[in-house]
């Protein structure tokens, strides 16, 4: 039996995990001790990931589609050949905007994109479709605008701070923050520290907290606004803070003081002492901070929730210091920076223009079924179930049925795979090299490579080996780089590797073009230098060398040799060499400044969007008869985990997936805990068992995420949500869905 170290993919934690593995399998899986963050924390999703690793529906081999719709095996060779020459005919027949790539990366596995990205390279497009433009972009824009740059992204010291608002997010159940549950415990038990959570459910997180505001679904503009109001008005906001590091103040003053504080308290069904005591108790703290999800997110005003969200550290002056929320740095960036007044980058049909690089999932089954010469005819789906998990899986069934070619790279046979024309089988993330961009920590941040545990599935392959065959087959690149793989191999680690990259250098400025597939090129010349099965960690090293150059201080605060030429080397090693992963920087607070991207290194409190957007607030009426239920579309509970579990026998509890509905709501409609009801939306239905709970306000029921898969192909197990959640239900502006704000209808099935 061999011990091994690797880490959870199951959230953004990605908690290290000590294994021990027996025969293909895994038999025991622990906390790892040695992880320089989660130093053996783990939660009980992690206990059952042989349930992931294998399966029934795991990918063995290429599958072709064939003229009766069945699937037949195919060669690796075959099926990227005859990929190639498609993509390639795409390419040359209608541009390369007719090509979008969907998904990119789940919860743990980043990795693969460093080499999946260059394929849209390859086929001169821009159009990426993912998740995080599903529930993010909002954040990100609004990160751009204060900050400066699209990729300034904030994080929450929560265990320092002595007063934390949790806005819309469970992290007893979802995580998201450092060893959650150890976490929200000593803040709970400490009576100097003060947790609040705002939340219309009695969540798991809001149980253990000081304070309760359980507000109406989706009215946190309106609380928050008058919050902030309450703060500006007693005088409580940090005016050092403000003149020295913030312009744009007075406008927000000015909006804040037009705010009727008590009407939108009562808006938000909350009572206004209880709004008071929270904005002075927030304000007054010696350290504060905010932790958000998506029950800001995926609710109404997601972009304008963001931005208050945001004025509540900052107006407060809760930011770049302990215990407050501070940029961050990052080594795989997860996003890029886009301005949305940029010509040629929007879409065909929606005109939508990306945010962080990234376009969003509700339009895609628009954008295919356009009927514009300009429309999208091939797309690559990797790591991602979009017929499940992106709004409106009719739409989605009946866009994809559309394409020229649908490809499909995934570890499992999914509701997506189904239907392409194309599926290649890919290694678990236990069977190759990986890696998470969620590295978002400060003061310290931490970088983990795993190493593979395992040999490839059958004949599933790894990302790497994937696109770098394919773009090989494209003809983009040369099968073989001679000079680069010979100085390689001549180089002992001693010398930095200096010889190499000088001669990477050489190549990529005789052959521009070649340094959007650097990747590929590292893993083809680099990567037969290093250790077996590790050989697509090469790109690592163009990632630490521009780590080491941009923050070179504080890398070598944590990697004591080297100097400016060489500390990225040994970084690169250090993480190479380390199985638990590595604290690859420790930042000074005064550094956020530096991370700041506005030419005035000043944060932009005023946005003009935003601001006509709050004035728009006063005057919302929401009712509507027809559908008199909210339904929080995506509840994390202790048995989901997105769509990475398939087979609903890892489901220790709650294996249907039920719908919480309020004792006097199941009452009126005469429903009896366990009930089968239908729940309609104004696209669909579905129905589902009902579990009466008072943890959910009146006139609001709650389903779970990452259900309804059909594993081994038979009948959906659990509420298969997207199949009522419309496309068109999302914000204008970001076209993020309103998942936690889906208008319903509650009927009890009555059996005939
Ligand atoms: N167990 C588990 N953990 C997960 C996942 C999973 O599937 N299962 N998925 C991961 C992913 S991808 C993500 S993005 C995160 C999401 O993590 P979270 O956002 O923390 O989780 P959710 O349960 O979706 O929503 C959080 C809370 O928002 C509340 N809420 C609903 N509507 C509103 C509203 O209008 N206002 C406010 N203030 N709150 C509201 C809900 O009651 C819920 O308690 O979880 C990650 N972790
Ligand atoms: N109604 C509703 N819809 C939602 C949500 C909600 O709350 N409500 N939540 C949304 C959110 S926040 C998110 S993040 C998305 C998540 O939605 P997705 O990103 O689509 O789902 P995931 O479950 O993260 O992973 C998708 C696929 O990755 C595959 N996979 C796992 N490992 C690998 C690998 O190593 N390589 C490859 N190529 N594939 C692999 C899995 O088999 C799975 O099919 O869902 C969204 N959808
Ligand atoms: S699900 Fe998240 S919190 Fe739980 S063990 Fe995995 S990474 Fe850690
Ligand atoms: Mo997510």
């Amino acid at each position: 039996m061999a011990s091994e170290k690797t880490a959870c993919i199951l959230c953004s934690r990605n908690c290290g995990l000590t294994v021990e593995l027996d025969n293909g399998k895994f038999v025991k899986i622990q906390g790892d001790d040695q992880h320089p963050i989660t130093k053996g924390y783990i939660c009980q999703k992690a206990a059952r990931l042989e349930y992931y690793q294998n399966h029934d529906d795991r990918l063995g081999q290429p599958l072709k589609r064939q003229a009766d719709g069945s699937f037949a095996p195919i060669s690796w060779d075959l099926a990227l050949q005859e990929i190639a020459e498609k993509l390639n005919h795409v390419k040359q027949s209608y541009t390369g905007n007719a090509f979008a790539f969907v998904g990119g990366g789940g919860q743990g596995n980043h990795w693969g994109g460093m080499y999946s990205r260059q394929l849209l390279s390859a086929m001169n497009s821009r159009f990426i479709y993912t998740a995080l433009a599903q529930e993010k972009t909002g954040d990100i824009w609004v990160n751009g605008r204060l900050f400066g740059n699209q990729t300034c992204h904030t994080t929450e010291d929560i265990e320092h701070a002595d007063y934390v608002l949790f806005i819309g997010t469970n992290p007893f159940q979802a995580h998201g923050i450092v060893n959650s549950r150890d976490t929200l415990k000593a803040l709970q038990k400490d009576p100097n520290r003060t947790m609040v959570v705002i939340d219309p459910r009695v969540s798991e997180t809001a149980k253990m907290a000081d304070i309760h505001l359980q507000l109406k679904p989706s009215t946190d503009a309106y609380l928050m606004l008058a919050m902030l109001a309450i703060i500006v008005r007693e005088g409580r906001h940090d005016k050092g803070f403000l003149t020295i590091h913030c312009t744009g103040f007075d406008s927000i003053e000015k909006e804040l003081l037009e705010i009727d504080i008590e009407d939108y308290a009562q808006r938000a069904d909350v009572p206004l002492e209880l709004v008071q005591k929270v904005a002075r108790g927030f304000a007054t703290a010696k350290n504060a901070c905010v932790r958000v999800d998506l029950g800001t997110q995926h609710s109404l005003h997601t972009t304008l929730n963001a931005y208050l969200e945001k004025l509540l550290y900052l107006v407060t002056g809760n930011f770049a210091k302990k215990g407050g929320n501070n940029l961050h740095t990052s080594m795989i960036p997860l996003v890029s920076h886009t301005d949305e007044r940029k010509k040629g980058i929007r879409t065909a049909k929606h005109k939508m223009f990306p945010i962080g690089g990234l376009y969003p999932p509700n339009i895609l089954p628009d954008e295919i079924n356009h009927s514009g010469e300009d429309r999208i005819r091939a797309v690559w789906v990797d790591s991602a179930n979009p017929v499940l998990t992106y709004a409106d899986s009719k739409a989605y069934t009946t866009a994809f049925q559309q394409l020229d070619l649908l490809v499909v790279v995934d570890v499992a046979m999914t509701e997506t795979a189904r239907l392409a024309h194309y599926i290649l089988p890919a290694a678990s993330q236990y069977e190759k090299v990986e890696a998470s961009g969620f590295n978002l920590e400060f003061p310290e941040n931490l970088f983990h490579l795993r190493h593979p545990l395992f040999p490839p599935f059958k004949e599933a392959l790894p990302e790497p080996e994937i696109y770098t065959r394919l773009l090989e087959k494209m003809g983009i690149l040369p099968t073989t780089f001679p000079v680069l793989t010979k100085i390689a191999a001549l180089e002992p680690k001693i010398t930095a590797r200096l010889g190499y990259m000088a001669a990477l250098k050489i190549l990529f400025s005789r052959k521009p073009n070649l340094q959007k597939y650097g990747s590929s090129i590292l893993y083809r010349t680099l990567g037969t230098t290093l250790p077996k099965n590790m050989e697509a960690a090469a790109p690592l090293l163009g990632l630490t060398l521009s780590y080491t150059h941009k923050y070179y201080e504080a890398v070598k605060k944590v990697v004591y040799k080297g100097n400016k030429r060489t500390l990225g080397n040994e970084l690169f090693n250090a993480i190479l060499a380390n199985k638990s992963g590595v604290i690859i920087s420790k930042h000074k607070f005064e550094d956020i400044w530096t991370f700041l991207k506005t030419p005035d290194k000043r944060i932009h409190l005023e946005i003009p969007e935003m601001i006509s957007e709050l004035r728009q607030l006063a005057t919302e009426d929401l009712t509507n008869p027809d559908f008199p239920f909210i339904l929080m579309a995506g509840e994390r509970r202790s048995y989901n985990a997105n769509q990475i579990y398939r087979d609903v026998a890892w489901r220790k509890t709650d294996p249907k997936g039920v719908m919480r509905m309020h004792p006097e709501d199941a009452q009126e409609l005469d429903i009896a805990n366990g009930d089968e009801v239908i729940c309609q939306s104004n696209i669909g239905r579905i129905t589902v068992f009902v579990e009466i709970d008072k943890s959910v306000r009146r006139k609001m029921v709650s389903l779970p995420n990452g259900y309804g898969s059909r594993f081994r192909n038979g009948e959906a197990i659990g509420p298969q949500l997207n199949m009522i959640t419309p496309s068109s239900h999302c914000e204008t502006f970001t076209k993020t869905p309103f998942h936690k704000y889906l208008p319903v209808k509650i009927t009890k099935l009555i059996e005939t």
